[in-house]
C-alpha cells in the first residue's frame, strides 16, 4: 500500500512513520511536510536514509492544490496529520491555523474526491469544548463540536468539511479525535516536553493559572496504534474517539515529573493563564473498543513519563536549539 502521511516530520506524524516503518512492512510511505518550525529533520534521517526508499519526504504545504493533487493520484491512502498544533501560537497568530488546517484540509479533499483515494483524518478532543471538573460525561462520537480557541476552531472547521465530504461527495474517510498525547519527540512548547526541559536545564516548570486544568493524556504509541486500527477495522464514514483514561490536573502532572527527576513537590512557578483556557477533556473510547481489537498498551501513566524523561535526557541535541527559541517566545507571552 502506498500511504501519503501529512505532517510526518512533526511529533505524531514522525512517531506514526516509525512505528509502521517496522509493523506494516508491505506500506511505502511518503511524507509531505512544510518543515515549520514544528517539524525536526533529522527525526526521519533513520528511515528517510535506510536504503530500502521505503519513506521518501517531500518538503511542501498540503495548501498546495497543484503538488497535493499530484501526491494524492500516486498513493492508495492519505493519513493527515498536518497542522498548525499549538494553542498558544494560535492566540498570538491565527493566521497560518486557518491557512494550514482549514484551507490544507479543503484541499487534500478536493485532491481526494477527484482521484477516489482514501484518506484518515487526524483530529483532537478539543473541538468539542471543555466540561466542568465534576462533570459526569465525558466525550463520545455525539458530542456537539463547541471550540474555544483559533486552534480548535480550526480543528473543528476541518472535522466539518471532512463529514461534509462524505456526505455530499461519498469520499472514502474515517476520524478520529484523541486527547492530549505525550512521549518522545513533542515539541518543547507543549506541557510535558517543557517542564522536562526545564528541570533538565535547572528551571522551575511553569504551571498556567491555578494549575488545576485537567488533559486526558494518551502515549503517542497508543495513539498511532489506534490510528492503524480504525484504517484496517474501522467502518467508512465514521468518527472515532481516541483516549485511554488518563486524566490528571496539570499540577499532579509536574508532581509526577518533580518526583522523577528528585526535585522538592514545590519547586514550580505560577505564571499568567492562557486566554480563554479550557477546563477540561476527556474522552469515552468505547466505539473503538467495541469496533476494533485496539487496546491501550501504555496503561501506567508514570511508568510512560519516566520513559519520557529518559528521551529527553538521552537526546538534548534533538530539542536544545528549539528550546531557547520558545522560551524567548514565552517570555513575551508572560507564560
Ligand atoms: P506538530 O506541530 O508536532 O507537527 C505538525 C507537523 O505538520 C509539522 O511537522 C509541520 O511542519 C507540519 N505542517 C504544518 N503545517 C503544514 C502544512 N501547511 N503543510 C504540510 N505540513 C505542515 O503536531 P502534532 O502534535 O504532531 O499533531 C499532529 C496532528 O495531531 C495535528 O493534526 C493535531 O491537531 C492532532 N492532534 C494532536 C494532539 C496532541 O496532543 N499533540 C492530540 C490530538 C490530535
Ligand atoms: O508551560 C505550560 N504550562 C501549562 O500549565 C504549558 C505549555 C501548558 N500548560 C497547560 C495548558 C494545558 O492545560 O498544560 C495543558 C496542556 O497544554 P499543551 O501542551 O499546550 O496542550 P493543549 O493546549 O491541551 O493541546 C494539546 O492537546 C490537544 C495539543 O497541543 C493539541 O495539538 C491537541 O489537539
Amino acid at each position: 500500500m502506498r500511504v501519503l502521511v501529512t505532517g510526518g516530520a512533526g511529533f505524531i506524524g514522525s512517531n506514526f512513520v516509525l512505528r509502521t516503518r517496522d509493523t506494516r512492512s508491505d506500506w511505502s510511505m511518503t511524507v509531505l511536510d512544510k518543515m515549520t518550525y514544528a517539524a525536526h529533520p533529522e527525526t526521519l534521517a533513520q528511515v528517510l536514509h535506510d536504503g530500502s526508499g521505503m519513506v521518501t519526504l517531500v518538503k511542501g504545504d498540503v495548501a498546495d492544490q497543484a503538488l497535493v493533487d499530484d501526491l494524492v493520484a500516486d498513493h492508495d491512502l492519505v493519513v493527515h496529520f498536518a497542522a498548525e498544533s499549538h494553542n498558544d501560537n494560535g492566540l498570538d497568530e491565527p493566521t497560518p491555523f486557518i491557512e494550514s488546517n482549514i484551507v490544507g484540509t479543503f484541499r487534500l479533499l478536493e485532491a481526494v474526491r477527484r482521484h477516489d483515494k482514501r484518506i484518515h483524518h487526524i483530529s483532537t478532543d478539543e473541538v468539542y469544548g471543555d466540561l466542568e471538573l465534576d462533570d459526569p460525561y465525558r466525550f463520545t462520537e455525539s458530542t456537539p463540536v463547541n471550540p474555544s480557541s483559533p486552534y480548535s476552531a480550526s480543528k473543528a472547521s476541518a472535522d466539518l468539511l471532512v463529514r461534509a465530504w462524505i456526505r455530499s461527495f461519498g469520499i472514502r474517510a474515517t476520524l478520529s479525535n484523541c486527547s492530549n498525547n505525550y512521549g518522545p519527540r513533542q515539541h518543547v512548547e507543549k506541557f510535558i516536553p517543557r517542564q522536562i526541559t526545564n528541570i533538565l536545564e535547572g528551571m522551575k516548570p511553569k504551571l498556567y493559572g491555578s494549575g488545576r486544568n485537567v488533559r486526558d493524556w494518551i502515549h503517542v504509541d497508543d495513539h498511532n496504534d489506534a490510528v492503524v486500527a480504525i484504517i484496517e477495522q474501522g467502518r467508512l464514514g465514521e468518527t472515532y474517539l481516541i483516549g485511554a483514561d488518563g486524566e490528571r490536573n496539570n499540577l499532579q502532572i509536574v508532581q509526577v515529573l518533580l518526583e522523577l527527576m528528585q526535585q522538592p513537590a514545590d519547586w514550580y512557578d505560577l505564571v499568567n493563564d492562557r486566554p480563554g483556557h479550557d477546563l477540561r477533556y476527556a474522552i469515552d473510547s468505547s466505539k473503538l473498543q467495541r469496533e476494533t481489537d485496539w487496546r491501550p498498551r501504555y496503561a501506567d501513566l508514570r511508568a510512560g513519563l519516566e520513559q519520557t524523561i529518559e528521551w529527553y535526557r538521552q537526546n538534548a541535541d534533538w530539542w536544545r536549539t528549539a528550546k531557547s527559541a520558545t522560551e524567548r517566545t514565552y517570555a513575551r507571552l508572560g507564560r
